[in-house]
């Protein structure tokens, strides 16, 4: 029942802190996730445990050497031979909500961290399932890039964001930027909150928070919208929104 994620690194200290915080932290004590950090140079076989090398064919820095990373991951699997095995690349599937509800469905992930200008293709060829990329920037290592990827793909996990809520909750909202929050006082150095927040009506709140989600996504990231699930009267809403930053966009509004 619990999900498994094997991380193989050569930096497993990474991993530590950032898991253990807060609401991963505690999903590991209630035993809905498990992390385990596989130290890729405990399969190496030389003396010195060298898990890098100089590329073939000449050229800048090290490329992490095949053996060890097909030791390590033929160990991961022998305990589940069904297990996932992903690498973080720029060079993968771009990571999202979606390929992370997707990948929270599968009970093992084995995701390999690579280093310096990456794996032995080898590597990739034979031992990896699936390439993920979790935006198209240059990080160190695949370090971050794994971390990222189990703390979304977490929130999916029944009883992660506690017993009620869920990543799922709400297929409206979850199709579009948050709409505003706030919190006591109701008054910071002069700049109150929206009035219908203290109103008390339910049916009112809803609408504005709608609204604001609307009109969020619309001014933010108009590529959400052409996604979004919206019914026939969401899109009449947005139709309205719309219509509204033109008015203001224009100048006539306030
Ligand atoms: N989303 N990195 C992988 C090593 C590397 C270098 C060259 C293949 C080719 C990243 C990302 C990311 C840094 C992880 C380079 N691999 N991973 N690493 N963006 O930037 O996932």
């Amino acid at each position: 029942m619990r999900m498994k994620f094997d991380i193989l690194t050569l930096f497993p200290n990474m991993f530590s802190s950032p898991l253990q915080e807060s609401i991963l932290g505690k999903a590991i004590e209630k035993g809905l996730i498990q992390i385990r950090t596989i130290n890729i140079r405990d399969f190496t076989l030389d003396k010195h445990q060298v898990a890098d090398d100089s590329p073939y064919g000449g050229g800048q820095g090290m490329v992490m050497k095949v053996e060890p990373i097909a030791r390590a991951i033929e160990s991961a699997k022998s305990q589940n031979p069904s297990a996932w095995a992903v690498y973080l690349t720029p060079q993968g599937k771009p990571f999202n909500q979606d390929l992370a509800r997707r990948l929270s469905t599968r009970p093992h992930l084995i995701l390999l961290c690579g280093r310096y200008e990456g794996v032995d293709e080898r590597a990739r060829e034979l031992f990896i399932d699936e390439e993920i990329s979790i935006g198209d920037y240059v990080l160190t290592g695949g370090e971050l890039a794994a971390m990222v990827l189990i703390d979304a793909v977490s929130r999916f996990i029944p009883g992660v964001l506690g017993s009620v809520r869920s990543a799922e909750d709400d297929s409206f909202f979850n199709s579009l930027l948050e709409y505003p929050q706030y919190t006591r006082p109701s008054d910071f150095r002069g700049r109150g909150i929206p009035e219908v927040l203290l109103s008390g009506n339910h049916s009112a709140i809803s609408l504005w928070r709608k609204r604001e989600a609307l009109r969020r996504t619309s001014l933010r990231r108009p590529d959400l919208l052409a996604k979004a699930n919206l019914s026939d009267e969401d899109k009449k809403l947005l139709e309205e929104i719309l219509q509204q930053i033109k008015k203001e966009q224009s100048g006539d509004g306030v």
